[in-house]
């Protein structure tokens, strides 16, 4: 159980290093190149998906499995990214909006899917953050983000989910945000929930995930950057080891 096994390595202080593929962004050879990486560097989980994918999510997956041993959850972006090869599935419901269909329309259309496939499921309050500017997430979602400066927003939001069921909060920014979540407002959720805390978009850098992961987010999330520079993953894994 991916889960039990997040929370029981979140209980004993250690941080969760996830790397997000795309399915558009990737081709075989590259693919096994970030996943050697991801594998020599002890990335915890993958996630796949994206706002907005052309290329079919299974086969992608597939090709995934042959290479890596590295849990792969789905993250979808939306009904056209679902697939029953994956490990198990982030079920965001993106709380901060106020889309129907993305708090829970699309999650009955799925619902008997995921059932049959046997994946483990792990319910996420999905929170956009404004980040600087408009991403491809607040686009497509139709909805609008906490504004970067009410973390008191935020944790509200992330209480509401926590009190709704949700196994994870997951605050994001969106994917190639100018800035990351900033830390003040990641302080503040961790400091009202007990589930674990996921923390993604816009990290670019080393110094943007230490501050992320020193505000307390549990599990950290990486994608276009690493893309760019698959170095990036063994230099944030050094900040997620506990200290000591
Ligand atoms: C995961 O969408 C993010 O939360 C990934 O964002 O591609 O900007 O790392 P980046």
């Amino acid at each position: 159980m991916i889960y039990k096994w997040i929370v029981k390595q979140v209980q004993n202080g250690d941080k969760l290093l996830a790397l997000l593929l795309d399915p558009d962004e990737y081709d075989d050879q590259s693919l096994k190149q970030i996943l050697n990486e991801a594998g020599n560097t002890k990335t915890d989980l993958i996630l796949v998906g994206g706002s907005l994918v052309s290329n079919p999510v299974a086969p992608f997956i597939q090709k995934i499995k042959e290479n890596s041993e590295i849990p792969v959850l789905l993250f979808p972006g939306n009904l056209l990214q679902l697939s029953d090869n994956a490990d198990g599935i982030l079920f965001l419901s993106l709380i901060s909006g106020r889309n129907p269909d993305l708090l829970i329309g699309n999650h009955v259309a799925a619902a008997p899917m995921i059932r049959n496939s046997g994946m483990e499921v792990i319910s996420t309050g999905y929170i956009l953050v404004e980040n600087g500017r408009s991403t491809a997430v607040e686009y497509i979602s139709n909805t609008r983000p906490v504004p970067s400066d009410k973390p008191d927003i935020a944790a509200a939001t992330a209480i509401a989910g926590e009190m709704l069921g949700f196994k994870l909060i997951y605050l994001e920014a969106g994917s190639g945000a100018q800035y990351p979540v900033n830390p003040e407002m990641i302080t503040e959720v961790k400091s009202k929930i007990k589930i674990p805390l996921v923390v993604g978009g816009g990290i670019r850098n080393a110094e943007d995930a230490k501050n992320i992961l020193n505000a307390g987010a549990d599990i950290i999330v990486v994608g276009n950057a690493v893309e760019k520079n698959t170095s990036l993953l063994k230099k944030i894994r050094e900040f997620t080891k506990k200290p000591g």
